[in-house]
């Protein structure tokens, strides 16, 4: 989780302002009671509006929350962002773990979206 952590900061990194901005914003509307902490109930209920329910299984909130404080603040949810800009969550089909580490294969093919999934092994 931690080299796909970093790969996000990374991405977060070098995006231009304006995309930063939106993903501060993005935080601020998934943190619905503004106390800069996103709450697995603030989670699942973005998602579910955003119908990528493919994310709202909890092992990846539980990734995300590096601290394991039961919130997501301000750096966590980049993660989420990366993922979701990547389109798509990697989840066992099986036993519903979240696979951090699958998400290092190689990016030309990880972005194709016509790319035969490989993604069975947590
Ligand atoms: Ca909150
Ligand atoms: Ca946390």
């Amino acid at each position: 989780m931690e080299e796909l952590r970093r790969a996000a900061g990374a991405f977060y990194e070098q995006l231009p302002e304006k995309e930063k901005k939106m993903a501060r914003k993005a935080f601020k509307a998934i943190d619905k009671n503004r106390d800069g902490q996103i709450s697995l109930r603030e989670y699942m209920k973005y998602l579910k509006k955003k119908k990528t329910t493919d994310l709202t299984h909890q092992s990846i909130f539980r990734a995300l929350d590096k601290d394991d404080n039961g919130s997501l603040d301000f750096e966590e949810p980049f993660v989420l962002f990366y993922i979701m800009e990547s389109g798509r969550a990697l989840i066992c089909e099986s036993c519903k773990t979240f696979m951090p580490g699958a998400y290092f294969s190689c990016c030309q093919c990880f972005f194709r979206v016509d790319a035969e999934s490989t993604f069975d092994i947590c």
